[in-house]
């Protein structure tokens, strides 16, 4: 069988003008573990249009697109393409999970959910001849997968190639995230064991690693014997936690002590008033602060989440916010604009309150308003979203929020980390016009191991790979 694999990107990602660096660090990870359930005589292909221009002129029996919210036009138009030709066309991920009707306009089958339990289903299925129009994921588990096809992907092309997720969904429920719509009819929160998340590691050449997971320290028991059983192993990696997680006593220094050297942290809002809101209760009488001091105290840069146009919000929101980050010695924020995705309990109440603007999923990339909020209009929530970032980024800030640091060298390194990423864009933008994204790597790592309390050296670093919108 001919199986092609395909993660359509936004226009934005392809643009010949400007295509910004996070497109083009993680490898689709979701397609090369769909493609270890393939048989090996199987013929498979996986194609990525945000770092490669797809083939479109081949025949393949089988195609299978993965869906996100702002790449669901693109992905409609190449599915009808394929179906023109005659292959059957298979569809899953996360906005076709929350708009299944909408995606089997263009699919001969839907997937609802991860796919674990439900393609090994369909494969059987297809192979038969009677293929389901619809797979609705029930039984959740990480136990004996096959080994993700990591031959497939294109590691030069890719920054950052050593991504890994070794857990499914994440234990709270925020309103405003795609989490409870898409682990919703099974467990909305699983690991793998902890052998197999250090055999995968194990597996990753090179010493950096990106844990994709929505929150890496979730399960206290998991985290603590997988940082454990890390140790020694040489790593330097990345994740995203929550405040909470941070606080909490020993995971942290464990992490730590086993690589890690930076996090993402949803603090999301400032207003304990927006936390309650979006149910994020997990964030509500923590001290944030505390939580940034501590990641600093033993040497991890912080990369903070923030979300603007939340009810509580109003035209004083984006520089109180600034603000704050800055006077903490945040080493880099990312903001979003608060978009309802279809499925959330927040899209929900903005329907029922006749407050979404329009269903133009083009624009639902956390940088549009795309319904209208409480305090602010749609414009004066966009510009503020756009000042923020400057304001944040701009070299006075940046300098500042190196002030907050105790030496000098630490200063240093928060003007060289936080200006690097944001102020030389176009120098990673010409990286991946000459493919030439993948010899960044070294120097990632020499500026990782550059941090972290147990590290000798107190190299000065140039730049800063992040999520965006990622999740927690
Ligand atoms: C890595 C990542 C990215 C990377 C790369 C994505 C990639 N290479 O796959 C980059 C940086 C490019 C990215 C960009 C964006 N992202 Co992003 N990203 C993620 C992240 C952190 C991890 C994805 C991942 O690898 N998961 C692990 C793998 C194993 O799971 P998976 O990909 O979901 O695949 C499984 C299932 O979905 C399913 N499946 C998927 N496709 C198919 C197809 C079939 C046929 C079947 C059977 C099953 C199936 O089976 C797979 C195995 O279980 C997620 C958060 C999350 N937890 O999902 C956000 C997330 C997906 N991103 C999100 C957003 C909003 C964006 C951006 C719009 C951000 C922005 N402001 O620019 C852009 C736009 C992306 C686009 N092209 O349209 C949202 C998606 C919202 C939505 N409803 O679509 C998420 C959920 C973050 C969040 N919490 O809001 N992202
Ligand atoms: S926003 Fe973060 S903490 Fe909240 S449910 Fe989603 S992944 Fe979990």
């Amino acid at each position: 069988m001919r199986v092609k694999m395909i993660l359509p990107a936004l226009t934005e990602a392809k643009s010949p003008f400007f295509r910004p660096i996070k497109y083009a660090l993680f490898p689709p990870l979701g397609l090369a573990t769909l493609a270890g359930y393939l048989d090996a005589e199987d013929e498979v292909q996986i194609q990525d249009e945000h770092v490669e221009t797809l083939q479109l002129n081949d025949t393949p029996d089988l195609v299978v697109i993965q869906v996100y919210i702002t790449s669901a036009y693109r992905a409609y138009e190449l599915a009808d393409a394929y179906r023109k030709r005659g292959a059957y066309v298979a569809m899953g991920g996360l906005h076709v999970t929350s708009l299944p009707q909408e995606a089997a306009q263009h699919a001969d089958t839907v997937f609802l959910g991860p796919g674990e339990d439900t393609w090994p289903q369909f494969l059987k299925d297809f192979r038969g001849g009677k293929p389901a129009p619809l797979y609705r994921s029930q039984q959740r588990t990480l136990l004996g997968l096959p080994l993700i096809r990591r031959d497939l992907i294109k590691r030069h092309l890719y920054l950052v190639p050593n991504s890994i997720v070794v857990s499914r969904g994440c234990p709270h429920r925020c309103d405003f995230c795609y989490k409870e719509a898409f682990f919703e009819g099974g467990k909305g929160f699983y690991t793998q064991t902890v052998d197999d998340a250090l055999a995968e590691i194990s597996r990753l050449p090179g010493r950096h690693l990106y844990f994709l997971d929505d929150h890496l320290f979730g399960n206290v028991r998991f985290a603590s014997d997988l940082f454990a059983g890390m140790r020694g192993m040489g790593r330097l990696w990345q994740a995203a936690a929550t405040v909470q997680s941070v606080l909490r006593p020993r995971l942290l220094e464990m992490a730590v002590d086993c690589g890690l050297r930076s996090l993402f942290v949803g603090f999301e809002t400032l207003n304990p008033h927006n936390l309650r809101a979006q149910q994020k209760y997990q964030n509500l009488n923590r001290d944030y602060g505390a939580a940034i001091r501590r990641l600093h105290d033993l040497g991890v840069m912080v990369n903070g989440s923030f979300v603007f146009g939340m009810d509580e919000d109003d035209e004083d929101v984006f520089a109180r916010t600034v603000d704050w980050a800055i006077s903490q010695g945040i080493e880099t924020a990312t903001f979003h604009i608060l978009t309802p995705y279809p499925g959330t309990a927040l899209h929900l109440r903005m329907v029922q309150q006749g407050r979404i603007l329009h269903d133009n999923w083009d624009l639902y990339d956390t940088r549009h308003v795309v319904f209208r909020p409480a305090r602010l209009s749609p414009n004066a929530l966009e510009t503020g979203y756009w000042r923020a970032y400057r304001d944040f980024y701009r070299w006075s800030a940046i300098w500042q929020g190196a002030q907050s640091k105790a030496s000098w060298s630490r200063r240093l390194r928060h003007v060289a980390y936080a200006g690097g990423w944001k102020k030389f864009e176009p120098f990673w933008d010409a990286a991946i016009r000459l493919r030439q994204v993948r010899t960044l790597l070294p120097l990632l790592e020499a500026i990782l191991s550059g941090f972290g309390q147990y590290s000798s050296s107190e190299e000065n670093t140039i730049f800063a790979p992040q999520r965006e919108n990622l999740a927690a």
